[in-house]
């Protein structure tokens, strides 16, 4: 599993694709960006899964200033790919132990 994870992160290709399928199914109204309302539902919706506290306003603004690098506001595709790529690396640090 973690090569496969790998090879992911070794191809622009397969990346694109894997970030393209998160971003789309976050980024709900297809407008190419990534609003504060849209993080928020992804983030209530995460600790609905997980049964923690629903984010504050605060936690939402942290997520949004961590990931808006050219700070227009809005998570653009290559803003959420940093995301998605930290995520696998993650992940495959988490299997190897
Ligand atoms: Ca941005």
């Amino acid at each position: 599993m973690s090569a496969t994870l790998k090879q992911i992160l070794a191809s622009e290709e397969k990346l694109n694709e894997v970030v393209r399928a998160a971003f789309d199914s976050v980024n709900t109204d297809k407008s190419g960006e990534i609003t504060h309302s849209q993080i928020e539902a992804v983030m209530t919706q995460v600790s609905k899964d997980l049964g923690t506290q629903p984010p504050s306003a605060n936690d939402v603004n942290e997520v949004i200033k961590h990931l808006d690098t050219n700070k227009d506001g809005v998570i653009s595709f290559d803003e959420f790919k940093v995301l998605i790529k930290d995520v696998l690396n993650a992940m495959i640090k988490q299997m190897e132990g």
